[in-house]
């Protein structure tokens, strides 16, 4: 299986992705610092949130297969400069999450990771289940 590592503003879901990918009980967790499962490396919101961690993000990056920028579709702004996913030498994915929320606007979400330098964008809600399967075939079938 593939590593995959999740990057996106405080809150937006990237713990509790991993919680449904794991298929482990929801109990809400603040991630304190970079956390390495077995093959999802969960980074804290801080990191995007400040300039001066985008070192550390393009550093633990190295160790991944795939990064996922994560951008919730309540959030009304984008967390991402244009074109952030250019740092990175490993393909870049994006994810729309919180898709069961009424009053989240997809198509926002999207032209946020479009403006970030994403292709690829999936929509998932770690709620309903929406999603995470293509999310677990990615990380089974990247090349
Ligand atoms: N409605 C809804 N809420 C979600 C979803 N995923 C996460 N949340 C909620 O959003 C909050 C932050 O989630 P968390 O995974 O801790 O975000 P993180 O800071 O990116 O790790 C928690 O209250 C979660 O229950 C989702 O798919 N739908
Ligand atoms: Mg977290």
């Amino acid at each position: 299986m593939k590593r995959l590592m999740l990057i996106g503003r405080e809150g937006c879901g990237k713990t509790t992705l991993i919680q449904a990918i794991k298929e482990i009980q929801m109990i809400y967790k603040k991630t304190q610092a970079i956390e390495f499962y077995r093959n999802i490396i969960d980074t804290p919101g801080e990191y995007i949130e400040n300039k001066s961690y985008y070192k550390a993000l393009v550093v633990t990056s190295a160790d991944c297969d795939i990064i996922a920028l994560m951008q919730s579709s309540t959030d009304e702004e984008s967390i991402f400069p244009p074109n952030f996913a250019s740092m990175f030498t490993k393909p870049v994915i994006g994810i729309i999450t919180k898709l069961d929320c009424e009053e989240g606007d997809e198509v926002r979400a999207f032209d946020c990771l479009k403006a970030s330098g994403v292709e690829d964008i999936y929509s998932i809600s770690a709620f309903t289940g929406l999603g995470v399967d293509s999310i677990k075939e990615i990380m089974e079938y990247i090349e």
